[in-house]
């Protein structure tokens, strides 16, 4: 782990190849590809994901496998430390999950441009944090790899067009993990080959930036989650029984999701 956060400090990203196994690939994938098709976005030409491109926006509730991996021990004991800095001392559940999405990239899709996920450049102590996790092999050219421009997390400016000499593309195996530095410079590369890229997309963010999704209102959940799952889903973030904000002075309650007498 202390090389994973030294490289995330020093470069943005750290690439652990095969972490998860093809077969767990392969099981997430068939739950992706057998989505809802109300809880699946096909993009167009124009749009930021570009044409070829599917998005599942918010997968976390669609199968309790997405729960398992968001409490993911490994992302878990990652993102505690690299939290630490700048964490207030008294502060009990840091970060969040911020996000859960899967991506597609399928034979035509345009290079997706460089881009931070933080939307803050240079922050430091950072953000946010992403994890990318590959279901497919990405490991020739036109194969659709993330491509990075390596140190780009520390730049207090958006990226440009200058910055496309300076990428990098992460061609690993299925199963790999991708961590990223929120602010590094990253996009997809275009796709030319003929099967289907997809990754899934994990973010956990400090405590008190917003969630693109309000986690805690999403319905229709496949089982019932655990109090530690609902701390990092971000349950406690909004109300009552968050010990992060002073009492009296929360930001609206949660009546029906936040359980009475919580003590944790
Ligand atoms: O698909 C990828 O490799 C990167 C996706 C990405 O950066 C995004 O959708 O914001």
């Amino acid at each position: 782990m202390q090389k994973a956060l030294k490289n995330i400090d020093k470069y943005g990203y750290y690439v652990q190849e095969s972490c998860f196994s093809e077969s767990y690939c392969e099981k997430l994938k068939k739950i992706l590809i057998e989505a809802p098709l109300d809880s699946v976005v096909q993009n167009k030409d124009k749009d930021f994901h570009g044409s070829n491109t599917t998005i599942i926006p918010n997968i976390l509730p669609l199968n309790e496998a997405f729960i398992n991996l968001a409490m993911n021990e490994k992302f878990i004991n990652l993102a505690s430390e690299y939290f630490k800095p700048g964490q207030f001392p008294s502060e009990k559940d840091p970060f969040q999950l911020s996000l859960m999405h899967a991506r597609k990239v399928s034979k035509g899709a345009p290079a997706q441009e460089l881009h931070i996920d933080s939307r803050l450049c240079g922050a430091k102590p950072p953000l946010l944090l992403h994890i990318f996790i590959y279901l497919d092999d990405c490991l020739c050219e036109g194969s659709g790899a993330t491509q990075i421009v390596p140190g780009s997390h520390e730049y207090n400016r958006y990226s440009n067009q200058g910055d496309y000499l300076n990428t990098r593309e992460l061609r690993v195996p299925k199963g790999s993990v991708v961590y990223l530095n929120s602010n590094l410079y990253h996009g997809s590369s275009a796709k030319k080959t003929d099967d289907d890229r997809w990754i899934i997309t994990l973010a956990y963010s400090r405590w008190w930036i917003r969630q693109p999704a309000a986690i805690p209102y999403f319905t229709g959940w496949p089982r019932e989650l655990s109090i530690e799952e609902k701390r990092l889903f971000g349950f406690f973030n909004y109300a009552e029984g968050n010990n992060n904000l002073r009492p009296g002075k929360s930001r609206g309650p949660l009546p029906k999701l936040v359980p009475e007498n919580i003590d944790y």
